[in-house]
C-alpha cells in the first residue's frame, strides 16, 4: 500500500534532521566540545523515525543510542539535544550526561535510555502492564539491537508480554554487529524474530532501510497492541555504518558489506522513491537542506550560550517525585 504523500514528506524531513543533527554531533566531538564519546546513528533513520511515526500522543518509547530520529519525532527539539550532548544545563537530562544515555523526558512519553542495553525493556513492559491495570489504551515501544537480544532481560521482558498480552511493541534493530562480535558469533538463527514463536506473539522481519516496511510494521503492531491482542516482535534489518563509538576505526568490517549497505541508504532510498512520485526534485531537497542546517546553526549556537549545570543540583532527579504516568 502505498504511503500519503503528507507521510512521507513528513518522514523524509525527520530522517534528513536526523542525519544533519548526528553529523553536527561528530563535528562537535571533533572539535572538542562533546566530552566522552559519541555515538552515530547513521544508517539507522528509517527505523526510530518510522517506528516512532506509528505511534500516538499518549503511547511511550524508550530509545536507544542510535535512535535520535525517534527523540526528534517525539519532539524533543535540536535545541535541547545539543545543549544535552554539550553536557549543559538546557540538555534533555539537565547536564547530566553528555552523549545518548540519559535523554529521558517522560512529557514526551520517552524513557530515557538504559546503557545496560536491553535493561530498558521491562521497564516498558512494565508501563505496559500497568496501561492495562489502569484500563488505558495506551502502547509501550522499546528498542534494543542484536547484541542485547541475546541478554537474559530481552527474553525476560518479552516472555512476560506474550503471558500477559501486553500492549508492547519490541523493535529489534539488528544492524550485524555488537561492538566488534558479528551476528553469527553470538546467536545461531536465521532471524532475532524467528524467536517470536517461542515466546508465543508474533514476528516480523522487515527491511530496517526501508520507511515505507517499518513504518507498516510498526503501524500494524501498535494498532494490534492497543486492540489487546498482545505485544509484536519486529526484527529491523540493517547495518552500523560507523564504529560502535567515534574511537572505533571498525577494522573489523569488511569494507564490502558497508559498501553493499552503502547501497541501501535509507534517506536515499526515501528520495528516489518520493522523486519517481513526484513528490520531490532537486530544488526542494535544495530548500530542505538549507533550512535544516539553518535550523541546526540556530539549535548550535542555543545549546552553546546555554550554562553549565549548578552542581547544587547534582542530585535533584535521583528519586522520583510525585507519579510518573
Ligand atoms: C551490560 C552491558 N554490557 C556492556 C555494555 C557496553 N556496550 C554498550 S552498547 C554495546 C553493544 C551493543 O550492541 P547491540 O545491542 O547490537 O547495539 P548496537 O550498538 O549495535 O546498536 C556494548 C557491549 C553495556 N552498556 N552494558
Amino acid at each position: 500500500m502505498e504511503l500519503p504523500p503528507d507521510l512521507l514528506h513528513q518522514a523524509h524531513y525527520w530522517m534528513r534532521l536526523t542525519r544533519a543533527l548526528d553529523d553536527r554531533g561528530t563535528f562537535l566531538h571533533k572539535q572538542s566540545k562533546i566530552v566522552g564519546g559519541y555515538f552515530s546513528q547513521i544508517g539507522h533513520e528509517a527505523i526510530s523515525v518510522g517506528a516512532a511515526l506509528a505511534l500516538g500522543a499518549d503511547d511511550v518509547v524508550a530509545p536507544m543510542h542510535r535512535d535520535l530520529g525517534a527523540y526528534l519525532v517525539r519532539g524533543i527539539t535540536p535545541q535541547r539535544i545539543l545543549a544535552q550532548y554539550l553536557g549543559r544545563v538546557d540538555g534533555v537530562s539537565h547536564g547530566r550526561d553528555g552523549n545518548i544515555h540519559g535523554m529521558g523526558d517522560l512529557n514526551y512519553g520517552i524513557v530515557g535510555f538504559i546503557s545496560h542495553l536491553p535493561a530498558s525493556l521491562p521497564v516498558m513492559v512494565g508501563m505496559a502492564h500497568a496501561f492495562v491495570l489502569k484500563g488505558e489504551a495506551r502502547v509501550a515501544m522499546g528498542f534494543y539491537g542484536d547484541g542485547g537480544s541475546s541478554q537474559g532481560l530481552s527474553h525476560e521482558a518479552l516472555n512476560w508480554a506474550a503471558t500477559f498480552r501486553l500492549p508492547m511493541v519490541f523493535i529489534c534493530e539488528n544492524n550485524q554487529y555488537a561492538y566488534s562480535t558479528p551476528v553469527a558469533r553470538q546467536m545461531h538463527v536465521a532471524n532475532i524474530a524467528d524467536r517470536a514463536l517461542g515466546y508465543g506473539m508474533p514476528g516480523a522481519v522487515v527491511d530496517g532501510n526501508d520507511f515505507s516496511a517499518v513504518y507498516h510494521a510498526a503501524r500494524t503492531a501498535v494498532e494490534r497492541a492497543r486492540s489487546g491482542e498482545g505485544p509484536t516482535l519486529i526484527e529491523c534489518k540493517t547495518m552500523r555504518m560507523r564504529g560502535h563509538a567515534i574511537h572505533d576505526n571498525m577494522a573489523y568490517v569488511p569494507p564490502a558489506l558497508l559498501e553493499e549497505w552503502a547501497q541501501r541508504d535509507p534517506i536515499l532510498r526515501l528520495e528516489a522513491h518520493m522523486r519517481e512520485r513526484a513528490l520531490l526534485d532537486d530544488a526542494a531537497l535544495n530548500d530542505l537542506l538549507v533550512r535544516i542546517e539553518t535550523e541546526l546553526d540556530a539549535a548550535q549556537a542555543f545549546a552553546e550560550q546555554s550554562p553549565y549545570p549548578d552542581p547544587a543540583t547534582l542530585t535533584d532527579g535521583v528519586y522520583a517525585e510525585g507519579g510518573f504516568l
